[in-house]
């Protein structure tokens, strides 16, 4: 059986306020070419098909188109398409039925009465246990190995079994991520690997967006990582899993694909931080035909100009790429010293670094229960936005 996996592509994503939907288009482009290339059995979509759980009706209408071209790239391939985090599961289902004259499964929610609908079998090839993003909270205990179980109980022909799953796992490296620690990434606390069994012969994870296999799963386990940067730390490569397994208990073999972007996010300078006005020069030294979403890293003594954004937008001037803002970080200074924050600086903190300044500056220690508590009540507002 050979699969296509990815995950996390976040469409409707904007950064800055700049659409970024000329370079998503070219990603699902790519999409469309890999699948006609390679032919593979399934295309696997493990969730946050969109950035948000309201996208946009040109953004839906980006997404049904790609998915449409995807299916006629190769018309015999299940495309199995689970929501995650980001996304409503509820709204992924509204279209689930006319989706399957396309050999689209949608799996959007948990069924915990009918299980046997996170269980697609691909006749004389293989099954997939599809599960979307569930809030722990929600999923009942040993629903993995249950299911894992009741396929292998019908796989007499001793096919290759494929999970799915959009979590954070312990010990992946999260690098580029927002808002995490080691426990919770995006809001999700990370689950031991030991809690899928180990009677799968591969795990298609999503959710985090570097691409990596789990310490410890034999490669049996990996992220496909975001086929396009959400964030300029997102240093790394960004590609697409093309894995085969020619039958249970057998080894993966996997291939990563890069995907190219034609809008990458450029950091000046690309390592460590500059002053000021070392930035402003590499960004006035910056080609001026380059397209690509700059951002400035810049280390201030006090306070950045009040005009320095107006400064940045007026370098690029003429230049093909975007500006989106200045990475600012005070130089270390005398740590009993209260850090004050310009009103930009703190519109770009995150809600755990503002708990924490203030528990500090009430000289009380931010234990991790702490820490992990206030993960969890912002997880549980979060829901309850999306939901
Ligand atoms: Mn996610």
């Amino acid at each position: 059986m050979k699969i296509l996996h990815t995950s996390d592509w976040h469409l409707g994503h904007t950064i800055y306020n700049y659409d970024r939907m000329e370079e998503q288009t070219a990603m699902l482009e790519q999409m469309v070419t890999l699948v006609a290339e390679h032919k593979p059995d399934v295309f696997l979509l493990c969730g946050d098909v969109y950035h948000t759980s309201q996208p946009s009706s040109s953004v839906q209408t980006m997404f049904t188109d790609a998915m449409v071209k995807i299916h006629n790239a190769h018309p015999d391939m299940k495309i199995i398409v689970t929501a995650g985090n980001h996304d409503s599961g509820t709204k992924h289902e509204i279209f689930r039925n006319p989706w399957m004259a396309l050999n689209v499964h949608v799996i959007g929610t948990l069924n915990k009465i009918n299980r046997d609908e996170h269980i697609i079998e691909i006749p004389h090839k293989g099954y997939i246990i599809a599960i979307p993003y569930v809030n722990e909270r929600n999923m009942p205990e040993g629903f993995f190995q249950e299911l894992i179980e009741q396929v292998n109980k019908h796989n007499t022909e001793n096919l290759p079994v494929i999970m799915t799953a959009h979590t954070t796992v312990s010990g992946c490296d999260f690098s580029g991520h927002d808002d995490c620690s080691e426990y919770v990434v995006g809001g999700i606390d990370s689950i031991d690997i030991r809690q899928f069994g180990d009677r799968y012969d591969y795990l298609a994870l999503g959710h985090i967006h570097h691409a990596q296999y789990i310490p410890g799963s034999q490669k049996k386990a990996r992220y496909s990582g975001t086929p396009l940067p959400v964030s300029f730390d997102e240093t790394y490569d960004h590609s697409i899993t093309l894995v085969e397994i020619s039958q249970h208990g057998e080894p993966v073999q996997s291939e990563t694909i890069s995907i190219f972007n034609p809008r990458p996010l450029v950091s000046l300078p690309s390592q460590e931080m500059a002053s000021w006005e070392q930035a402003k020069q590499l960004l006035q030294e910056f080609p001026s035909d380059i397209e690509a979403y700059i951002r400035l890293n810049v280390e201030i003594e006090d306070f950045l100009p009040p005009e320095a954004q107006m400064e940045a937008v007026n370098l690029t001037q003429g230049k093909k790429c975007r500006f989106c803002y200045i990475n600012a970080k005070r130089k270390d200074r005398d740590k009993s010293e209260t850090k004050i924050l310009t009103v930009q600086e703190f519109q770009s903190e995150k809600p755990i670094d503002i708990a924490r300044r203030y528990a500090e500056d009430s000289g009380v220690d931010f234990s991790q229960e702490m820490i992990d508590m206030f993960m969890e009540a912002q997880k549980m507002v979060e829901d309850e936005i999306r939901d």
